[in-house]
């Protein structure tokens, strides 16, 4: 996989590619990185990537050419054409599909925007996704490129450690999309707080089932919407479906 980024700030990619689970799987090879700074793309003495906007209006556009120049330089280094992804507050919002989509692909070419935001001519002639991170306002793209990196790069084969994989590959729950129960560690007692019986009982079957039932009622109070997903997608037991029921009706009165 390899993922090409477009950015006035690539010093700022080293969170991704020097640390932790995405540092390793780079130092491993998984995965590469390009990093192409728009201003090397300029011609000018003050290497111009921005401009005030036509029509007045607060604030900076970023100049159509150099990010063009920019994509036709990272496309150059790919084996052949990938998607290019803006990062903006009007795209879609980033899910788990579009991280396993990107890895699917082999990566992409991600665009970070700086300032009001960028040429719409550029978007139409270079841009085939615009991908957001939610309703709340950053001040650039390249926090979201790392975080949608980050998503693509765990899932690569190899990229999580021992522990990590066991983890994935037991908790079936992750792949249902429901949330997470809780968890505890020792002390058993922290400041008069204990930790749930079922988790001390050594009971396999009951802790399952006590998260289980954990992870539906964090749902259905948190996230409907979700819980909704995972029983069209057919993910929800007979036994869920007993424990939900009874949550309604506790609801009730
Ligand atoms: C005043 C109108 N703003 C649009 C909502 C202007 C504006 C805000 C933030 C223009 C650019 C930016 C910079 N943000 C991003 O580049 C961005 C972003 C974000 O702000 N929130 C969530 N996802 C993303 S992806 C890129």
């Amino acid at each position: 996989m390899r993922f090409d980024v477009v950015t006035l700030f690539p010093d700022m990619f080293g969170a991704v590619s020097g640390q932790g689970v995405t540092g390793r799987a780079f130092k491993h090879g998984l995965w590469e990185l390009g990093l192409w700074n728009p201003r090397d793309f300029t011609h000018d003495v003050h290497r111009t990537v921005d401009d005030r906007p036509y029509g007045g209006g607060p604030g900076m556009v970023m100049l159509a050419d150099p990010l063009e120049q920019a994509v036709l330089a990272a496309q150059s280094r790919r084996p052949r054409p990938a998607s290019v992804m803006l990062m903006s507050p009007a795209g879609k919002r980033f899910d788990q599909a579009m991280a396993q989509s990107l890895v699917d692909e082999g990566g992409s070419i991600l665009v970070c925007g700086r300032y009001e935001g960028v040429d719409q001519r550029f978007i139409e002639r270079c841009v085939t996704h615009e991908v957001s991170m939610g309703d709340f306002v950053l001040s650039g793209g390249e926090i979201p490129a790392m975080a949608i990196m980050d998503a693509a790069v765990r899932l690569l084969p190899g990229a999580l450690n021992d522990a990590d994989s066991a983890r994935q590959d037991s908790f079936n729950d992750a792949l249902t999309g429901l949330l997470d129960s809780p968890h505890y560690t020792r002390p058993e007692d922290y400041k008069g707080q204990g930790v749930p019986a079922e988790l001390l009982s050594g009971h396999h079957a009951k802790i399952a089932a006590w998260r289980r039932e954990q992870s539906l009622a964090l749902t259905w109070r948190r996230r409907p919407d979700l819980l909704e997903q995972a029983r069209r997608a057919g993910l929800l037991s007979k036994a869920d479906e007993k424990f939900l029921a009874r949550l309604e009706r506790d609801a009730e009165h």
